[in-house]
């Protein structure tokens, strides 16, 4: 076999993040920069010798070139066979399963999610384990570690592997199987949901619109929802994806799903909106006149999912990363089931989930999922929306209203602030850790502070603790201000601050959430000194 054994030598900047390593496209087309990051994974992992591995990607610029590199090194490191999604393509939840279904050892997932795609933008790698979910921190942790120390890799000659065509063949001594890259998935789905009462309410004039945003979910939706479900032709827009999302942003949230969210309040909008994101782990969904906040959708999900098949004996438990509103907890405490609080990332659901202590998971990221795969699932996500809407035949309104008449309302915001220097944000972050002991029974802009702590994670399932996981502040009456630093970005800092406020008066449920948090975010920008420190005084985007 043409091996070739490259020396190379650590290069900066390799430590992976909330999900992977991301960074600019032109940072991984550096060389070496990805070879290293593939034969570290491949170290950190013991080795792919005789192994199996499920590979694809979002679709992106580079997405083509990357995966060559990639089954080139894994039939170096004599890998058995590496599954590759049709040309490359692939949705994460769709890999997760694949791994799953095919009994994997793993697989590796080519995408920077939301981030915009091309050549002045980012890219992204992260690697899952035989679980089908991304790989816990301690597997992180061993792939950083042999970035540090990294002195050669292994790949065969530049012969390009065939990963048009569908079937069986060999690489350099290693099996490459093509498959279909929907067809396991939309199986999947059909069996956890009720597709005839789906296609029933279609049949009955229901209509929706679901943004793909140019991205990987375009293919898996018009066969799920326009082919078996029988949605009209169109309801689909922006279907065909693009190596850089046809310029877009493909982030589903009201600001990036503009369009989107203009139909649904327009004169014309359908019943239901739901868009998702580059990999399509993320979703969105918008009813007539109502946008639904990702913790609400967890919080009214975990409500009524005993109404689709898979979830009609109820749910173990259900998990949420804990800057997410703590909407789902008020359900959980109803149903007499457990709520996990998670750190960021969905690497911290897969224990749970594996464990049966958790049936659904969801984050104010605009993820949520259950154990059918371990990722989060943005088409599933839409699906589960269709099945309940079909069996209550309700709006998504008054579903809403419904579900916060029950349970309370709670408002809900998230402001980031984009590309702010590091120093500056961690300066901000650093004084205001500082400060957290201190501030128990301060008074700041009409509210008490009730505690205030870093959070840090024991995990239930392994023992392993995860710390300095958020800044939180609690306030009396039930309000909660969150500081973090995005584990995704590729350029600078973004702070995140997650702003939460509940109101149960009947006759407060209908604020705009600007007003209802009005109070809370006064006392975070104060308590935390962010315009003196960072010199930003609004937000870049606020979902
Ligand atoms: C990833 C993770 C999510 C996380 C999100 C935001 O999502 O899988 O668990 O909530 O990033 O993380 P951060 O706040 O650190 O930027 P995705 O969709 O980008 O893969």
């Amino acid at each position: 076999m043409p091996m070739q054994i490259v020396r190379t030598s650590p290069i900066e900047g390799q430590k992976p993040g909330t999900s992977g390593l991301r960074k600019k496209t032109s940072v991984f087309k550096r060389p070496h920069f990805l070879e290293n990051y593939v034969q570290s994974t491949f170290n950190g992992i013991g080795g792919v010798r005789g192994k199996v591995l499920v590979i694809g990607g979002d679709g992106r610029y580079f997405n083509d070139d990357a995966i060559q590199v990639i089954l080139r090194m894994a039939a170096a490191n004599e890998a058995a066979r590496c599954i590759v999604g049709q040309g490359g393509i692939m949705s994460t939840p769709a890999v997760s399963h694949l791994i799953r279904k095919r009994k994997a050892d793993g697989g590796l997932i080519l995408s920077a999610s939301h981030n915009p795609g091309g050549p002045d933008a980012d890219f992204g790698l992260k690697y899952n384990g035989p679980n089908g979910g991304p790989a816990t921190e301690t597997v992180t942790d061993k792939i950083f570690a042999n970035t540090r120390d990294i002195d050669l890799y292994k790949i065969t000659a530049a012969t390009p592997v065939d990963i048009d065509t569908l079937g069986l063949r060999r690489h350099e001594g290693m099996e490459v199987e093509v498959v279909d890259s929907v067809a396991d998935y939309a199986a999947l789905m059909q069996t956890l949901f009720d597709f005839d009462k789906i296609r029933a309410l279609f049949a009955g004039g229901f209509t929706m619109r679901f943004d793909a945003m140019h991205a990987v979910t375009g293919p898996y939706a018009h066969a799920i929802l326009e082919g078996r479900l029988g949605a009209a032709k169109g309801t689909v827009v922006n279907g065909k994806p693009s190596p850089d999302f046809g310029g877009g942003h493909p982030d589903p949230n009201p600001i990036w799903a503009k369009d989107l969210m203009d139909t649904m309040y327009g004169p014309l909008a359908p019943d239901f909106g739901a868009a998702s994101d580059g990999d399509g782990d993320r979703n969105m969904i918008v009813g007539r006149n109502t946008y639904v906040t990702p913790s609400d959708s967890l919080a009214v999900l975990t409500a009524h999912a005993h109404l689709a098949p898979a979830y009609k004996d109820g749910l173990k438990g259900v998990a949420r990363s804990m800057p997410t509103s703590r909407a789902v907890d008020r359900v959980a405490d109803s149903l007499g089931i457990a709520c996990y609080e998670t750190p960021t990332g969905w690497k911290f659901f897969g224990n749970l989930l594996d464990a049966g202590k958790a049936t659904l998971c969801g984050e104010e990221s605009a993820g949520t999922g259950s154990d059918h795969v371990r990722e989060k699932d943005g088409l599933w996500a839409v699906l589960l929306w269709l099945n309940i809407l079909a069996e209550t035949g309700k709006s998504v309104a008054e579903l809403m209203a419904d579900f916060w008449a029950s349970y309370g309302r709670c408002y809900y915001s998230r402001h980031d602030y984009e590309e702010v220097e590091s120093d500056k944000a961690n300066a901000m972050m650093d004084a205001l850790r500082a400060k957290l002991p201190t501030l128990a029974g301060t008074q700041v802009s009409g509210l008490t502070v009730e505690a205030a702590d870093e959070f840090a994670y024991d995990d239930p399932v392994d023992g392993s603790r995860s710390t300095g996981q958020g800044l939180r502040i609690a306030f009396a009456g039930d309000a909660r201000a969150v500081f973090r630093l995005s584990g995704t970005g590729t350029a600078g800092a973004t702070i995140r601050l997650y702003l939460e406020q509940l109101e149960t008066a009947a006759d407060k449920l209908q604020m705009s959430p600007e007003e209802a948090l009005e109070n809370v975010r006064g006392a975070a920008m104060i308590l935390s000194d962010l315009t003196a420190l960072t010199g930003r005084t609004e937000p870049d985007v606020i979902t």
